[in-house]
């Protein structure tokens, strides 16, 4: 078993779509091991999206993930943080395949409602960012 990062973005929760989030998470067989709703400050989504300082897009980014309550997830499966990428689709909703969340409640490549690690390392990093360990047993 492998554990992975996921956030239902802010534009997401507004749009009441957390819980039909939430269902097909679990419909594509997560296990929902840590969740918590939390709107973030724009000093914390700053820290957590570092990676990202020099790219153009960053105050936007960090703007909007502040904006609003997000719902911040640990989510367990096998090989669980390619198979919740796979379950996002790609960045942009316009480019992701059908079925895919990004595609069916994302309505741009920045509010494109879920936010997945995008490798093992970084699962680790961003899981210690929001979950102290014990949430996490
Ligand atoms: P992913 O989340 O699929 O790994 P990245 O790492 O390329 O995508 O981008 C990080 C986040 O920044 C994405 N979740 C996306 O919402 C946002 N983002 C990426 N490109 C843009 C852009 N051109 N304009 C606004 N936001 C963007």
């Amino acid at each position: 078993m492998e554990k992975t990062f996921a956030i239902i973005k802010p534009d997401a929760v507004e749009r009441r779509l957390a819980g039909k989030i939430l269902a097909r998470i679990e419909e594509a067989g997560f296990i929902v091991r840590a969740m918590r709703l939390q709107h973030l400050t724009k000093r914390e989504a700053e820290g957590f999206y570092a990676v990202h300082r020099e790219r153009p897009f960053f105050g936007e980014l960090t703007t909007f993930m502040s904006s609003g309550p997000c719902v911040l997830l640990a989510l367990e499966a096998p090989d669980a943080v390619k198979r919740w990428r796979d379950t996002m689709g790609a960045t942009d909703p316009a480019k992701a395949a059908a079925g895919t969340l990004r595609r069916d409640f994302g309505e741009s490549i920045g509010r494109n409602a879920t936010h997945g690690s995008d490798a093992p390392e970084t699962a680790a990093f961003e899981l210690g960012y929001f979950f102290r360990g014990m949430e996490l047993i």
